[in-house]
């Protein structure tokens, strides 16, 4: 045991009346919502990155925290790392964590050194998950940091920096895959431009197309079951960002041939940047068959940029919810919390406070879209907004009539439609009434 989190115990539920800002007050894992443990359906996930390798930093700053693994070798403070992250685990009680090679290990002065720093930790990680029930939902190559992607990854006018990239992914998929991890994730950091003046997009695309071919192939290869999953997100770092939203995500993957390998991994911040709602991207992913996992956390709303903050907000997580339970839950995928405390937030019970907390706004986001489904009222109504479509004359209209017949068919019966109210308000209180 390292002395970390001296003094500090496991989170346990303790219920809504709990005035102990250490313990659950919603999140209670085992309870049983719409047929399925709470964590069943959640299947959080502690970020490595946000909560044990980002160091305070801001654009007007460095390091703000003070933890014991910035002292000494770099290979000592990663092993103290993980012993630290993996007490972490415990003490909440999460299931899953998620991590970048990066993360974990310091990189080397070649690959093949960053491989055996990143190797002698993931076997640290390896040992522990024997022991513990903490598993890996997903791993993922950090393809942004380093200056060698400054001009992207897959989309590096450099085919050298492909070819690292590549190597990169093929290490990190394969450590997933022998970790058991559930999902890999790849989020295109820097795969978009600066400035179109030094930019041919057709071949950054075709080459992003080929480098995620390749990923499937060999993580079909190695016998991966995990799911592939690409995280959308508009810009930042970039101007702008070939992953983009998951519109645009489902176009890539079908002009690459991919939309039946590949999922989304859907960011409620990056949703936000993208001038949609979470529930819109959650929405239009279940509906194109790729709803793969969720990046939980939020952004303040008046800054403009990805804060990852820890989520807050039930209603929004409610309508989230909603979405996931209509597709029948996440499968292989889960909730990452993809959140970090603020700067100022220096205490490891700080850590402790950020998860509860989005933790507790997640159970009661699950609780209230169950019970607004259990209660049907909302999807009766609209059911109803849609009930025009069940008649055959309208299913015609989608298989067999020319625009000439509807057209015929109109001036016969003498279809004047009548405008009927979208009752957005009558919905908002009646999904209100759960939140
Ligand atoms: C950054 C992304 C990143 C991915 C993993 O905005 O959210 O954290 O989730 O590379
Ligand atoms: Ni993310
Ligand atoms: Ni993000």
């Amino acid at each position: 045991m390292t002395d970390f989190f001296k003094g500090l115990s496991p989170v346990k539920f303790e219920g809504p009346n709990s005035a102990n800002p250490l313990a659950y007050r919603h999140y209670n894992k085992d309870e049983i919502v719409a047929g399925k443990r709470m964590e069943d359906h959640i299947r959080p996930a502690v970020a490595y990155w946000h909560t044990f390798a980002w160091e305070g930093g801001d654009p007007f700053g460095g390091r703000s925290f003070d933890r014991p693994w910035y002292a000494g070798s770099p290979m000592e403070g990663a092993k103290l790392k993980a012993d630290v992250a993996f007490e972490f685990f415990n003490l909440l009680d999460i299931p899953f964590f998620c991590f970048h090679d990066v993360d974990v290990a310091p990189e080397g002065d070649s690959l093949k050194e960053s491989i055996k720093n990143l190797r002698t930790i993931t076997d640290i990680f390896a040992k522990k998950m024997q022991s513990q029930r903490t598993k890996l939902l997903w791993g993922t190559a950090n393809m942004f940091s380093n200056r060698r992607f400054m001009a992207g990854a897959s989309t590096n006018p450099d085919p050298d920096v492909f070819a690292y990239a590549a190597a990169q992914v093929k290490n990190m998929l394969e450590i997933t895959h022998e970790l058991g991890g559930a999902n890999y994730v790849l989020w295109g950091g820097r795969e978009g431009y600066e400035t179109l003046l030094n930019t041919r997009m057709k071949d950054e695309l075709d080459h992003m197309g080929r480098f995620l071919n390749l990923v499937v192939e060999h993580a079909k290869k190695i016998g991966f079951k995990g799911t592939i999953l690409i995280e959308p997100k508009p810009q930042e770092p970039s101007k702008h960002q070939y992953d983009y939203d998951v519109a645009t995500v489902y176009g890539f993957l079908k002009t690459y041939g991919l939309e039946k390998e590949v999922k989304v991994n859907i960011e409620v911040g990056h949703a936000f940047l993208a001038g949609h709602s979470f529930e819109h991207e959650l929405h239009l992913a279940r509906s194109l068959g790729i709803l793969g996992s969720v990046d939980a956390n939020r952004n303040d709303l008046q800054s403009g940029w990805d804060t990852d903050q820890f989520p807050n907000n039930v209603g929004e997580m409610t309508l989230a919810f909603y979405e996931i339970l209509k597709n029948g839950g996440l499968g292989n995928g889960g909730f990452n919390f993809d959140a970090k405390v603020r700067r100022q937030s220096l205490d490891p019970a700080d850590l402790l406070h950020g998860h509860i907390g989005g933790l507790d706004t997640l159970a009661r986001g699950l609780k209230a879209a169950a019970a607004l489904i259990a209660d049907g009222t909302y999807d009766k109504a609209v059911d109803e907004r849609y009930a025009g479509w069940n008649t055959p004359a309208a299913k015609k209209m989608l298989t067999s009539e020319s625009l000439a017949d509807i057209a015929a068919r109109v001036e016969k019966d003498n279809i004047n439609p009548q405008p009927r109210s979208g009752r957005q308000e009558y919905l908002e209180n009646l999904i209100n009434r759960f939140v």
